[in-house]
């Protein structure tokens, strides 16, 4: 009876003082035994530069590492020409006969061009008979940021500590014993290819070497690493290119590693020593105590991680192992029902937060398609940088979950694409601006790759990106960001645009193309057509925006106008006699073995854009639900990305069960592995991580289209719960509050350049009329 809303409001009107305290002891991947493999068990640290996977071995314990910059490459430079000329004439042939040609399959003809990124290495502690092993315990605390594998042997506990410290820009391993002298093992650095390890001094080994593709000709980015360790209590030796330690208390081991990448000329590689940075690094991080290097990581990591809460009950949960509770998932799924662990979602969303801060930090390259994390010299897709869908969605957390500024990695790579992206606007389609096909690496590939023409030969990679940019604004209200960095990029996509469309003489409409609906086919095997939807689609977007931020920056000039007058020709996607949106702007079917296919981009336009939503285009929402029905009817959303992006659709038509369906079988199916890492099938890609994160907060605040909606997808599974420190557009922090599967409160925080926006709640409004600094809470009862 002390649990119902009115007593809840008394509560929180009389006692403002008891403020919510997050549980954040619970946010820990635990588990009963070591890992086995890299994929499902280990579990990942990051600084965002440097990268750990800890397997919490027991005599033979391996802590894989990475850096983000050890790139094989660069790739030759190759002449598009050829392509370039197919693409005119094919663009020609349409204007005169409305036909587009088949020149560009043949000109696709090229071998793949991006490149590899790979691992640092892998560090090995092999110990000596430690016997038989009793409370074996590890785990990954989220909120500290922090691997810990605790066990014990013949009446001594061991304690091997991981952390990647953003602070002081090491690696820390640091292995301990409950009683002296009980630590003998060796230390090894390996890795799977081209490197060379050698021990220096008593307490230290250097291993180094240079990338290389597999079957490329041109050495890649050269590295150098360093370990020192630091022991207490008994001694250290070298022995050919590997320590050992006898008899210590407690040993930590410090590393670093460097490269001579240099992201803003990679021609240019930086030239100072690489292991002597290392060594400076090292040495300045062994002056300080363990302790404090500890404390300053975890107080810099919960910075971010704490400001933003979830809540969704079931705590008592946390204590089962992360392997049981996601059993839950599948073995409820098997028996037709639904697990009851409401609190394993949070965990999840907690821990793509944890994946952000630890891969993405401002000043490092973006997070590719597996973050930081890579033990391949080969991994699947090069583990490069995916632009058509790949790479945007590892950010859609970024703004909401208020991580806004580990959204900085992404715009400043997206930015260093463009001087390339003239080039392959200039040479491949004859246009000013800008434009990137579907995939690229550190050296800023943005050319066709691969012969594929579903996938290749799309050229909305940074036609995409720059709609991030305009996102940031909204949420930031960042003036000097809107002029500076959102401006240059989103006008210069739409100059590009301006000469990419194509006028059709026989409707007066503007067309994209030929342009691929990513990595589609239609029936008949063409991949290929003027107008797709989601070309359409972005190049609304990027015209839109550019017009907005003119009219914001108050610019007017014969650009700007022209870009107007372009928007208003830009050919509409249409809807099929079957009610569905169309993926192409022609009656294409798809091909049959295509009709689930995982990328759904013709919705593009309901998520992550917002140019369809249920007030403005009612009817194209619609249309969209019947396109993702059928999809999903046909084994669509096979894989974790795309289940992902379903949830996020489904959030968006605020259909709460089907949401909540995605997110079950997010975990239930094939998507999500022991150490919660996002699979693609097999392989793991963490774009379903962050997108999932994305996911769940859609399902309870949204803010596009000019209004914020709370609890727009709440399903029956989260009668109640909390959520604090999201944010929405128009620069606001939102604390929300519901029991009984409605709205007690939220709590609205206006920030610098607060713009208010009508908030609704099952189709009543409030429109909040504070200014920027002031904070104030709505109950259910003011909704009008
Ligand atoms: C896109 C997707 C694939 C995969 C790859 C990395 O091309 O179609 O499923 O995720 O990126």
């Amino acid at each position: 009876m002390y649990n119902t809303p009115h007593v809840r409001i008394l509560l929180t009107l009389l006692i403002p003082l008891l403020a919510y305290a997050e549980d954040w002891e619970r946010f820990k991947l635990h588990y009963g035994s070591p890992a086995k493999q890299w994929e499902h068990h280990a579990l990942a640290l990051g600084n965002g530069r440097m990268g750990a996977m800890a397997f919490g071995g027991i005599e033979n314990a391996r802590i894989q590492l990475n850096e983000e910059s050890i790139w094989a490459g660069p790739p030759v430079p190759t002449p598009t020409e050829k392509y370039g000329k197919a693409v005119a004439a094919d663009r020609r042939q349409w204007v005169e006969t409305g036909q587009i040609g088949r020149s560009l399959k043949a000109a696709l003809q090229s071998p793949r061009y991006i490149r590899c990124y790979q691992p640092w290495g892998d560090l090995y502690l092999q110990f000596e008979n430690l016997g038989d092993v009793e409370n074996y315990r590890r785990e990954l605390d989220l909120d500290r940021a922090v691997a810990t594998t605790r066990f014990t042997s013949n009446g001594v506990t061991y304690t091997r500590e991981v952390f990647v410290s953003a602070v002081d820009d090491v690696v820390i391993v640091r292995q301990s014993a409950s009683k002296p002298g009980n630590l003998s093992f060796d230390i090894r650095l390996n890795r799977p290819d081209d490197f060379t390890t050698q021990a220096k001094g008593n307490d230290s080994l250097v291993m180094f070497g240079q990338a290389k593709q597999k079957e490329g000709k041109n050495p890649g980015v050269k590295w150098s690493s360093m370990l020192k360790a630091n022991v207490e209590g008994g001694s250290i030796r070298a022995e050919g290119n590997q320590l050992k330690v006898t008899n210590a208390d407690t040993v930590t081991l410090f590393l670093s590693c460097n490269t001579d990448y240099n992201r803003n000329n990679t021609a240019q590689p930086y030239s100072y020593d690489l292991t002597a940075k290392c060594e400076k690094a090292l040495t300045a991080a062994m002056d300080k105590s363990y302790d404090s290097i500890l404390e300053a990581h975890v107080a810099e990591h919960r910075k971010y991680f704490r400001r933003c809460t979830l809540d969704l009950g079931g705590k008592e949960a946390a204590e089962l192992s992360t392997s049981k509770r996601l059993s839950s998932y599948k073995d409820a799924t098997k028996n037709k029902t639904k697990s009851k662990d409401t609190d394993f979602v949070t965990l999840y969303f907690q821990f793509g937060r944890y994946l952000l801060i630890t891969s993405s930090r401002p000043g490092t390259l973006p997070a590719n398609l597996q973050g930081i994390w890579n033990d391949k010299i080969t991994p699947p897709w090069n583990c490069d940088y995916h632009l058509n869908i790949n790479l945007q969605m590892n950010y859609w957390p970024a703004e909401v979950t208020n991580l806004s500024e580990f959204h900085e990695p992404f715009f400043s790579y997206i930015e260093r694409l463009i001087p390339s992206g003239r080039e392959t606007a200039r040479i491949i389609y004859g246009c000013e601006g800008f434009a990137a096909h579907h995939a690229s690496d550190v050296w800023h590939w943005t050319a066709t790759q691969g012969p594929r023409p579903n996938w290749a030969a799309w050229p909305h990679g940074i036609g995409w990106s720059t709609t991030h940019f305009m996102e940031h604004y909204r949420f930031t209200g960042d003036k000097e960001f809107l002029k500076e960095r959102a401006w240059p990029i989103t006008s210069g996509a739409a100059k590009f645009y301006l000469g990419y469309l194509l006028e059709n003489p026989r409707n007066g409409k503007l067309y994209a193309g030929p342009d691929a609906s990513p990595e589609n086919t239609f029936a008949g095997g063409g991949t290929h057509s003027m107008g797709p939807s989601m070309s359409q689609q972005i190049i609304w977007d990027v015209l839109t925006n550019t017009l907005e931020i003119a009219e914001v920056l108050q610019i007017e000039n014969a650009f700007v106008q022209e870009v107007r007058e372009a928007l208003s020709k830009l050919y509409e996607p249409r809807i099929a006699d079957d009610g569905r949106l169309m993926e192409w702007s022609e009656p294409h079917g798809e091909t049959k073995k295509e009709l689930g296919h995982r990328h759904v981009s013709h919705l593009y336009g309901m998520h992550p854009s917002a140019k369809y939503n249920y007030r403005e285009t009612p009817e194209f929402m619609e249309a969209c639900r019947k396109s993702i029905d059928y999809r999903l009817e046909h084994g669509g959303a096979g894989v974790g990305w795309s289940r992902a992006w379903t949830i996020n659709f489904f959030a968006r038509f605020q259909d709460a069960e089907e949401a909540y369906n995605n997110v079950h079988e997010l975990f239930a199916g094939r998507s999500t592995t022991f150490n919660l890492f996002d699979l693609h099938n097999r392989p793991f890609q963490i774009d379903g991580n962050f997108g999932g994160t994305a996911g769940i907060a859609e399902m309870l605040l949204q803010s596009h289209a000019g209004e914020i909606a709370l609890l727009p997808a709440l399903p029956e599974a989260w009668p109640e719960g909390k959520a604090t420190g999201f944010r929405t557009r128009g620069n606001a922090e939102v604390d929300l509050e519901w029991f009984d599967g409605k709205l007690v409160s939220i709590t609205l925080k206006a920030d610098q350049n607060y713009k208010s926006m009508p908030i609704r709640y099952k189709g009543k409004i409030i429109t909040p009329k504070l200014n920027s600094g002031q904070t104030r809470t709505y109950y259910a009862k003011d909704f009008k």
